[in-house]
Order: structure tokens, then C-alpha cells, then sequence
């Protein structure tokens, strides 16, 4: 078993979100998405507009995602990687280099970002204050 690890936040999914979930897939046969908790998401100053458990149900729906697990600190991907026997770690590359660090221990790949969508975009879009 190939398997491969993504974080996020994964707030009103939406296609960006899919698109990078698909491609993060065709790097092994099982995928393992940690979603930020709602306490993590303060420390990156994000505030989700769907709560912790409400988004690992809808990435649980989702075909590509094998596993969702909680991200809690910025510090657990090593253990992460190493515990779950990760072998390629995926993140947009709004995260380019961020995350070299892990070539230590399992392959490191950026993908593009998709352009023109982003939960942000959805709240101001909305006028909800985001
Ligand atoms: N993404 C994308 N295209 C978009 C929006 C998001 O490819 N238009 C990707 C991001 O690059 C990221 C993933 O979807 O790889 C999840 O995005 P966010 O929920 O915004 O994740 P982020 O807040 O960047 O959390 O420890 C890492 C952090 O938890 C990453």
C-alpha cells in the first residue's frame, strides 16, 4: 500500500479543495487527509465556518479520502508521516518549500493551486465577515 498524507482546513469545500484531493491521490492508493480542528484553525487565524466535526464528516464522504485525522499543532507531521507509514506528503503550492523539511522521511509534492476559488473568496463573495 502507497500511502499519502494532506492538511488543511477544508472549509466550504469546494472545487479547489476536490481538485487537490484527486491529484493527491494519484500518489499512492490510500489517502489520509488531517483536517485542522477548530482550536488549530484559531492558531492559524482562521476562523472555519463549519465546525471540526462537520468537516471530517464531508471529507469522509469524499471517494479520494481513505482517513481523516485531526491536526492540532504545527508540529505533528513528522510523527505523523513516521506513525502512519506515509510514504508521499501533498500540499498546494501556496505551502511551496514550507514543508522540505519531511523529505527526511517520505517524498515531498507541491501542486498547483487552483485558481479563481477559495473559502475566503466564497465568504466575501457572500458577505460573510470572514
Ligand atoms: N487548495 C487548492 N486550491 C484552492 C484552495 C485550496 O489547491 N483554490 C489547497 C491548498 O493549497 C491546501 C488544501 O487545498 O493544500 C487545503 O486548503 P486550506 O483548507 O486552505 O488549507 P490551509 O489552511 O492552507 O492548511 O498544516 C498545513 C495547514 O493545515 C494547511
Amino acid at each position: 500500500m502507497k500511502k499519502v498524507i494532506t492538511y488543511g482546513t477544508f472549509d466550504l469545500l469546494h472545487k479547489g479543495h476536490i481538485r487537490l484531493l484527486k491529484r493527491a491521490k494519484t500518489f499512492g492508493n490510500h489517502l489520509t487527509v488531517c483536517v485542522s480542528t477548530d482550536e488549530f484553525n484559531a492558531l492559524k487565524g482562521k476562523k472555519a465556518y463549519t465546525s471540526f466535526e462537520d468537516r471530517k464528516y464531508i471529507l469522509e464522504s469524499i471517494r479520494y479520502v481513505d482517513e481523516v485525522i485531526p491536526e492540532t499543532s504545527w508540529d505533528q507531521k513528522i510523527s505523523d508521516v513516521v506513525e502512519n507509514d506515509i510514504d508521499v506528503f501533498v500540499m498546494g503550492d501556496d505551502w511551496q518549500g514550507k514543508f522540505d523539511f519531511l523529505m527526511d522521511y517520505c517524498q515531498v509534492v507541491y501542486l498547483p493551486r487552483t485558481e479563481g476559488i477559495s473559502s475566503t473568496k466564497i465568504k466575501r463573495d457572500l458577505g460573510m465577515n470572514h
